[in-house]
């Protein structure tokens, strides 16, 4: 941490998505449909500028549209947007729902389903420039196999960084930025680690235009700390976004609050953002949490600003905790020590 700078104004963002109708896979709505259009006008007052968005969030139903007929819709989102004055953080290209995905998008064994996913591509990066967004997401859902057998996993690696550049290309202004996540819904995914994006970051022909989006949970479901996977892609100075969030335990992705299930692993994320440096290039704090299925209400918005507040409550703790006294523990190599002096910090006890 670097006390002689002014301290770091986070921004915080999420995606309409975050405000659910209670469905899951064993059960219907609990809730009624809130449009995405309304949506809009609850982040500021939620202590939200930024706007995470799917291609299909800004434009619903593309794929039967003509570019002319994406263009309109999408200067609409824009104006929306800038009216509300709310900043799209990202376009994510939704490769997971259609009938043409079942078997991977840019990794499928279909030369067919393959056009489509490049196609859907091109649309979500025309859309990301008709609103003025130039961070492209790529949560690599179903690039992975559920058998090991069904794909030739090496010409899958070839075909995501051939993607990659193809992106790259298409308009030279883009960031893309990989979410990794090691399954769900594939049983195994070929993009499992933030390693393994930033590798394909510099094998891609535009290296400093590849980065990572790191999601808390991603991370734990790969049996790793997420705020080591924040290290690494800061340590690179790739670290486009994140989703923070919680898990407890490896099991579904559960996208619970922010601090809710282990808060020192959510003190040590916050952490490495804080003394990293983190947001200071207007990096948003983005939060993927997910509505629990049993609140009544319509929208839920609690989730939303709760996990804020864990993160500004996680703020004041790390800048409150003495870096010299942290620096004395190391030095002395007194990790007991240390342990116990975050404990108490972190319960507030002398
Ligand atoms: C899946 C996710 C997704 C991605 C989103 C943007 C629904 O586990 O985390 O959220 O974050 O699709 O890439
Ligand atoms: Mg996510």
């Amino acid at each position: 941490m670097n006390p002689s700078t002014t301290p770091t104004e986070y921004r915080f963002s999420f995606g309409p998505w975050n405000m659910s109708e209670g469905a899951d896979p064993f059960g219907p709505d609990t809730r009624a449909v809130f449009p995405h259009e309304k949506k809009y006008a609850l982040y500021r007052p939620l202590g939200f500028e930024g706007v995470q968005l799917h291609d299909d969030d800004a434009v619903p139903g593309l794929d039967d549209l003509t570019a002319a007929q994406i263009e309109r819709q999408a200067s609409q989102l824009k104006s929306v947007l800038a009216n509300e004055g709310l900043t799209p953080e990202f376009v994510a290209p939704r490769l997971w729902f259609s009938e043409r995905t079942i078997d991977g998008a840019y990794t499928s064994n279909s030369q067919s389903d393959r056009a489509y996913a490049w196609d859907r591509t091109k649309k979500c990066i025309d859309i990301a420039r008709s609103i003025d967004c130039n961070a492209i997401v790529l949560w690599l859902s179903r690039e992975g196999t559920y058998i090991r057998e069904a794909k030739d996993a090496k010409v899958a690696y070839d075909r995501l960084l051939e993607s990659i550049n193809q992106m790259l290309d298409y308009d030279p202004t883009i960031e893309i930025w990989i979410e990794p996540k090691p399954n769900e819904p594939a049983d195994q995914a070929y993009v499992p680690t933030i390693g393994h994006a930033i590798a394909l970051a510099y094998a891609s022909n535009a290296p400093k235009r590849v980065k990572g989006l790191i999601e808390s949970a991603h991370a734990m479901l790969a049996g790793l700390d997420a705020s080591d996977e924040m290290a690494f892609a800061l340590a690179h100075d790739k670290l486009g976004s994140v989703h923070l969030n919680d898990q407890n335990g490896l099991k579904f992705d559960e996208d619970k609050n922010f601090g809710s299930a282990n808060l020192r692993g959510a003190f040590n994320q916050v952490r490495v953002l804080e003394e990293n440096g983190y947001g200071r290039r207007g990096e948003f704090i983005g939060l993927d949490v997910k509505t629990m299925r049993t609140q009544r209400g319509c929208p839920v918005t609690e989730h939303l600003s709760n996990s804020r507040t864990m993160f500004l409550h996680l703020v004041d703790k790390v800048r409150s905790l003495d870096p010299k006294l942290v620096q004395q523990f190391r030095d002395a190599r007194d990790y007991e020590a240390l342990e116990i002096h975050i404990l108490k910090h972190l319960l507030g006890v002398g």
